[in-house]
């Protein structure tokens, strides 16, 4: 359990650019922690309800295939977005150029902290929590969910660029997302890629599907511009990073990464916050997170066991990942 704080000069660069690169935030305990999780997630994807390889359904949906085989997951519509994808005349392969066909991997899973402690003590009980709270001003935290992105050695799917405030079901502009390298991460193994300056264009983009830019049915805000079609015409900006690194954006901050060239894996796990001016706000295309005890009323702040507040703490050294397994662990 721990806190560390940041500079103006570090406050002043995520205001300005919408994303930041914290060095050595997280322990190597809670990356190790981190690591065996999504490792476990990556061995229990065939039968897992929430884990998704979109490297397998991209090859499915170029191939015209109209069923999609995603084994036991069952959280999105595949199908249905496959359809909307084949009569998208703009939609095509976002493919990394690497010779190797090979069997690639790009693991998709959300909300592992429902079941896994170790993604409970790093999002609730790391530095991150009071970290985020100084970049967003917020006096309140919550943490929102976890999504796990790992890229297999030699996997060319790209993650389509996208905005992440229209995924969730939520207003307000008080949120970030924090992308944790468990593996060095480079332009050549996919690192995140961030638009600078994206999250001031005053605009709100429907979601996508990330193996296309094609939105998701039903989404009512506009498409995001085709970055991937004209990347000189952007400020793009991306950092090498080593495990216990962070990288933060905010919420409307444009964001994708590349394919992972190299032989060697590229696992991460995202955190998202929410801070004080947010509230329950569901919509056309945000995702529910599975396994919701208590969905929030419409325009109502955050205050159910879905979302738990990690900022601030009742006392130095409170363990939010303790209180919360004592309470809520039977029930969740
Ligand atoms: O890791 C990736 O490929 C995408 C990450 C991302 O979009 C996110 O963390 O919001």
């Amino acid at each position: 359990m721990s806190t560390l704080s940041i500079t103006p000069e570090q406050k002043k660069c995520f205001d300005r650019d919408g994303v930041i690169c914290l060095r050595n935030v997280m322990t190597e305990t809670e990356v190790d922690d981190l690591r065996s999780v999504v490792d476990q997630q990556v061995a229990t994807r065939h039968t897992s309800s929430t884990g998704y390889d979109f490297e397998k359904i991209s090859k499915q949906v170029w191939e015209r295939k109209n069923t999609i085989n995603v084994g036991a997951a069952a959280r999105f519509d595949v199908d249905g977005l496959v359809a909307v994808i084949h009569s998208d005349e703009m939609a095509r392969p976002l493919l990394e150029n690497d010779t190797h066909t090979g069997e690639g991997c790009f693991f998709y899973d959300v909300a592992g902290w429902r079941q896994h402690a170790g993604i409970r003590r790093a999002g609730f009980d790391s530095s991150l929590p009071s970290i985020v709270s100084e970049l967003l001003g917020s006096e309140t935290i919550n943490f929102w969910e976890d999504t796990t992105f790992v890229k297999a050695p030699r996997t060319r799917q790209k993650t389509a660029f996208h905005q992440d405030l229209s995924y969730f079901q939520i207003k307000g502009d008080q949120c970030v997302i924090a992308w944790i390298p468990l593996d060095p991460a480079n332009e050549a193994n996919g690192v995140t890629q961030y638009v600078r300056g994206s999250h001031k264009w005053g605009e709100v983009y429907a979601p996508n599907m990330f193996v296309s830019q094609t939105v998701f049915p039903g989404a009512e805000d506009p498409k995001c511009p085709d970055i991937e079609a004209d990347p000189d015409d952007y400020d793009i900006i991306s950092f090498d990073v080593e495990p216990g690194d962070v990288i933060i954006h905010h919420v409307l901050t444009v964001h994708g990464a590349g394919g992972n060239r190299t032989d060697n894996p590229r696992r991460a796990i995202s955190f998202r916050y929410t801070g004080d001016n947010v509230r329950y706000h569901d919509k056309p295309g945000a995702m529910p997170q599975p396994g919701m005890v208590l969905t929030p009323k419409e325009g109502e702040r955050l205050r159910t066991p879905d979302y738990p507040i990690v900022w601030p703490k009742p006392w130095p050294g409170f363990s939010t990942a303790a209180a919360y397994a004592e309470t809520f662990g039977k029930v969740i």
